[in-house]
């Protein structure tokens, strides 16, 4: 029973598994002028505030408030470590709102203890170009848990993505709400196994020594494409043609403009890392891949403090094998001494899992849209989105 979620225009369990579902939305605008214009009540105790991510004194707040508080996995031994430099990339793509940058702060002390977020994003559902909001940093102080203030702070962004006449809205989370378009599973790739042993983030297999291990997991000390180099801005055009013809084969994908791929993919240090491959006569740019840098603090750990972690981004391959792209991909994460690169079976990701010795993890991630019906689930190989 979800007494928030029931009130909302998502999937519903009741719906019925067999009937035929239509597609598109479930409810239809609403003409701005009957939105409401003021905020949301909250606890007489709290009031909202607009979290500006180009503020450094505000960021040290939100860094705190989710360095403590965010993502925790099944047996609270790491909780992400999203650093200020990675939010403010994440949190200002173009066309972005201030406003959807949302704080709820302690009336009497100031003190943040809530946050959400939006953004703005086109994404194309079945070939459809869809305006939406992507909803990410839902995240409440551990101390304010299960009073119901999340629904509060998910009405009020819906709320203020209205105002801007958008009615669609995406997100990601590691719980079951209903209902999920679609469930994907993380898969791990060990860079530093002995790091990675030590923190208990993986075990050692059975009848495997530390040695052995290391060597399973070794990697070249460099890139194996010839013409494999990180992506500069003159690339920008170019990978943009890749990425909107690879992606168009999914069922939900983002509709990258350049200006989008040069804000989201031109590399920024311990940020985003992209990749391309220039061909040595022909100059051509045929492959493109990326990672970001998402940290995680170690929560109960004698000698370490952070796992530093790489995930998989967003791809193509056109020349270059996917198997081999992936493996140069890993070879730079290793060089830049990331102990783990993670990636979701998304896209054709499956096709070099295995072969690149990622095992699987264990939680889900489950992809979700608001106010938007498919006519049917989603398998994790037909989506072309990442959220971050
Ligand atoms: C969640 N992750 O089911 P019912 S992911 C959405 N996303 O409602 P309370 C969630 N809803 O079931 P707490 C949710 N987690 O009664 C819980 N809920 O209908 C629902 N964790 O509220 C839940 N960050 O305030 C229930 O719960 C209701 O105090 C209960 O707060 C929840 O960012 C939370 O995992 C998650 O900080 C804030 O546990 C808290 O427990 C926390 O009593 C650690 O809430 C960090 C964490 C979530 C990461 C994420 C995506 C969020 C998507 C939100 C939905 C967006 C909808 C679209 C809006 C725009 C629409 C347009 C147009
Ligand atoms: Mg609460």
């Amino acid at each position: 029973w979800h007494m928030f979620w029931e009130t909302q225009p998502v999937r519903h369990y009741k719906d019925g598994e067999n009937q035929e579902q239509m597609e598109g939305a479930i409810d239809v605008p609403q003409p701005i002028s009957d939105i409401k214009q003021e905020p949301y009540n909250l606890p007489s105790n709290y009031e909202w505030c607009v979290c500006d991510v180009t503020n450094d004194r505000i960021m040290k707040e939100v860094y705190a408030l989710l360095s403590n508080n965010y993502v925790e996995d099944d047996d609270n031994m790491f909780r992400f470590d999203y650093s200020v430099q990675f939010l403010r990339w994440a949190l200002q793509p173009p066309g972005y709102f201030p406003d959807w940058h949302i704080g709820v702060r302690a009336k009497a002390s100031k003190k943040l203890v809530a946050f959400i977020t939006g953004i703005p994003a086109r994404v194309h559902v079945r070939g459809k170009l869809v305006f939406m909001a992507e909803i990410n940093f839902l995240c409440i102080h551990k101390k304010l848990r299960a009073k119901r203030l999340a629904p509060v702070m998910i009405k009020e962004v819906t709320r203020r993505v209205h105002l801007e006449n958008i009615w669609q809205a995406t997100y990601t989370a590691g719980v079951v709400l209903p209902v999920p378009i679609a469930t994907c599973q993380y898969w791990h790739r060990s860079l530093n196994p002995k790091k990675l042993i030590d923190v208990g983030f993986s075990r050692l297999a059975p009848r495997m020594t530390m040695s052995r291990t290391v060597k399973l997991y070794r990697l070249p000390k460099e890139t194996l494409t010839p013409g494999f180099r990180a992506m500069e801005k003159q690339d920008v055009p170019a990978v943009t043609q890749l990425l909107q013809g690879y992606l168009s084969q999914f069922v939900i994908a983002p509709d990258f403009s350049e200006a989008v791929v040069e804000y989201l993919l031109l590399p920024i240090k311990n940020v985003v890392n992209s990749y391309v491959i220039e061909n040595p006569k022909s100059h051509i740019i045929t492959d493109f891949c990326s990672f970001y840098t998402l940290p995680s603090t170690i929560i109960d750990s004698m000698n370490h403090t952070q796992l530093k972690a790489a995930y998989l981004y967003y791809n193509v391959a056109t020349v270059t094998p996917l198997v081999q792209l992936m493996n140069d991909i890993l070879i730079m994460a290793k060089l830049s001494n990331y102990d783990v690169f993670n990636a979701l079976d998304i896209m054709h990701n499956e096709s070099f899992l295995k072969n690149l010795k990622f095992g699987p993890g264990d939680g889900h991630l489950h992809y979700y849209l608001y106010n938007y019906s498919l006519s049917a689930p989603v398998k994790p190989l037909e989506l072309g989105l990442i959220l971050l």
